[in-house]
């Protein structure tokens, strides 16, 4: 179920429980040499998936690491050195270094997220006519077209890559406070390259991102999970472990990163090992229960998962964006050998898809937001 692929410049992985559904067509539509110039990081994947710590565990390779990773990452200078110092910053930047989350409480407009509503309310209502890319528990990566009335109300289906079609959620996935926040984190213009919409609870079971989605510089990598709507506590919030981002890696028996056919590793062992690491270290669960319009931003090593839903008839409307750098992430993974079209806004970008131009921006509802 889970896909990711090696030996291209790119490696877009899907993440835990039900998904190939974030995994790229792996075939380019035109097939050149890599201009590895543009992505000088991904030479050696299989090196960086095997790289030992000091203390000889897998890890990420030292000297990639962002600023705020590194053992010496001292917020206070980083701060004093800036010519103005956004309010809350310093704290923030203490909060990831050492929690490995932060919250952006009414970070998102509410005309914005009413707009990417109404998109997916669209969608949802003419499923048959558009080409929008789902996951769908049992179906796996599909058009929504493809899908029956009942496949379409799963409450496991998730929407893809939303933002190609829907003009709001690429404003949501580049809202300034998450690209002016991640921008501090990693010293580099901000890509997101992914997103996920979720009606309802994940249940996903509990893991790190880092194992699943994977750029040039794999610790270049964080997330931010919109509420859009109120999110009650028996919906299956998202739970997560605070200060989980320091655990020691999971060895998938191959590395750092799952591979299909390569790993011998299960998600269910990866949980095991982050939940028996956590209960070492006496970290617990914390649940995630924002108002609409508040972001949850986290270090792609933070450990995280869907709680189960005690009310399986409540909705738990989110969206889901992955981030990491343009150096390590320079281009579309549906087509790593060309220069991508992109969206830009409040610095952030985006990657057009190559794939379905006919498709992009079709949903319009944000247009005037
Ligand atoms: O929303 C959730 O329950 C989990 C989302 C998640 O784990 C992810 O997108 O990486």
């Amino acid at each position: 179920m889970l896909r990711r692929i090696f030996g291209k410049p790119h490696a877009v992985t899907s993440d835990p429980g039900q998904n190939d559904a974030l995994a790229p067509d792996p075939t380019p539509a035109v097939a050149k040499p890599a201009d590895l110039e543009r992505a000088p990081a991904l030479t050696d994947r299989s090196k960086v998936a095997q790289h030992r710590n000091a203390r000889g565990e897998l890890d990420y390779d030292e000297t990639m690491l962002p600023w705020i990773d590194q053992p010496d990452a001292d917020v206070d200078r980083y701060v004093r050195a800036l010519p103005q110092v956004p309010p809350g910053l310093r704290n923030r930047l203490e909060q990831w270094r050492d929690q490995g989350f932060v919250v952006l409480e009414q970070a998102i407009e509410h005309r914005l997220i009413d707009a990417y509503v109404a998109d997916v309310k669209e969608l949802f209502e003419h499923h048959r006519q558009f080409s929008a890319t789902v996951g769908h528990p049992k179906r796996g990566t599909l058009s929504i077209s493809e899908l029956t009335d009942a496949e379409v109300r799963d409450r496991h289906l998730r929407l893809v890559n939303f933002h190609n079609p829907s003009l709001a959620a690429k404003k949501l996935a580049l809202a300034g406070s998450i690209i002016d926040f991640l921008e501090h984190v990693f010293r580099e213009q901000v890509v997101a390259m992914q997103s996920l919409t979720f009606r309802y609870g994940t249940e996903q079971h509990v893991h790190q991102d880092y194992a699943y989605v994977v750029s040039g510089n794999p610790s270049h990598l964080a997330a931010a999970w919109i509420a859009l709507e109120d999110i009650h506590p028996d919906a299956g919030p998202l739970g997560y472990f605070p200060g989980s981002h320091r655990i020691p890696k999971y060895d998938w028996g191959n590395g750092l990163f799952y591979v299909e056919k390569e790993s011998v590793g299960s998600g269910a062992q990866f949980q095991d090992h982050i939940l028996s690491e956590c209960r070492k270290r006496g970290v617990e669960l914390a649940t995630f229960l924002p108002r609409k319009g508040d972001v949850f931003l986290w270090h792609g090593s933070l450990a995280h998962g869907g709680t189960p839903q005690r009310d399986t008839d409540r909705t738990r409307l989110s969206f889901v964006a992955h981030y990491s750098s343009v150096p390590a992430f320079p281009s579309s993974p549906h087509d790593v050998q060309h220069e991508p079209q992109r969206f830009e806004l409040n610095r952030g970008v985006l990657y057009l898809d190559p794939t379905k131009p006919e498709s992009e921006d079709v949903f319009r509802h944000g247009a005037d937001v």
